[in-house]
């Protein structure tokens, strides 16, 4: 799982954009969204760490890689 900190991820609107943009490169990928701490998380066979970085940046959003643990 990838976890990333969006700090300008502030409403429902930045969460389906930031979704929807995950999907397009992985339309397998279980994303779990917590808008209140701002972090998103990814679950996806298909892509690595700099493809989810790209997508939300490509998104115009600013992804922080959170270690798991
Ligand atoms: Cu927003």
């Amino acid at each position: 799982m990838l976890t990333f900190h969006i700090h300008d991820m502030t409403c429902g609107h930045c969460a389906s954009v930031i979704n929807k943009a995950l999907k397009a490169i992985d339309t397998e990928a279980k994303v779990t969204i917590d808008l209140e701490n701002h972090l998103v998380s990814v679950v996806s066979a298909e892509s690595t760490i700099d493809d989810v970085r790209d997508a939300i940046a490509e998104a115009g959003y600013t992804p922080k890689h959170v270690d798991a643990e």
